[in-house]
């Protein structure tokens, strides 16, 4: 089941410096950055508030690392801005991706990737969901240190 907004994706071109004004106008101080290789970002999340399932709610601040990412193309595109909205599943998040492929709508990965902080993640094709990239999330549970 979904129970949760994971996070909003925000693309920008420069991650510390988006860091940096998250930080100053609104006082969120817990960050986590990493890189992800596979997906061409270098991204930071910051986490807002705990959820009731054992997850949490974080923005997620995606700089690319690669001029062929989609991050990349997207910035070319629209400019700096919300890219992606992500829900957290309490189950599989495969289970989950083709529950939802049964309902008609475009899941891109066959199977789970690596996502922030050792999650599994899949996305939904933007133009079946009303024009929002949609990511699914399992996230690690908070006892393996999330
Ligand atoms: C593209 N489109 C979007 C969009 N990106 N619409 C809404 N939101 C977005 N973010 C629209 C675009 O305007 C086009 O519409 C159409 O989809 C085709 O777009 P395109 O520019 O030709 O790009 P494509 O088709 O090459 O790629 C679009 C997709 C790609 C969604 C397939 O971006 C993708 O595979 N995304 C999933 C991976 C990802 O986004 N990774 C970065 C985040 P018109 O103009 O034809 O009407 S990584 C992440 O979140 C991690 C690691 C995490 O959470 O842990
Ligand atoms: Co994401």
């Amino acid at each position: 089941m979904l129970t949760r907004i994971d996070h909003i994706g925000i693309a920008c071109r420069d991650l510390d410096a988006a860091v940096e004004f998250y930080r100053r106008t609104y006082g969120f101080t817990d960050v986590h950055i990493e890189v992800n290789e596979e997906q061409g970002v270098r991204e930071a999340m910051l986490k807002i508030n705990d959820a009731g399932d054992g997850g949490a709610t974080y923005l997620q601040l995606l700089e690319p690392i690669r001029d062929d990412s989609p991050i990349a193309k997207f910035l070319a595109k629209n400019g700096e801005g919300v890219h992606h909205i992500a829900f957290g599943t309490d189950g599989d998040v495969q289970e989950e991706a083709e529950g939802i492929a049964a309902k008609g709508v475009r899941v891109l990965y066959d199977a789970p990737r690596r996502g922030s902080m050792g999650s599994r993640i899949n996305f939904l094709h933007p133009k079946d969901c009303g024009g929002v990239l949609t990511e699914l999330v399992q996230a690690v549970p908070k006892t393996a240190g999330r």
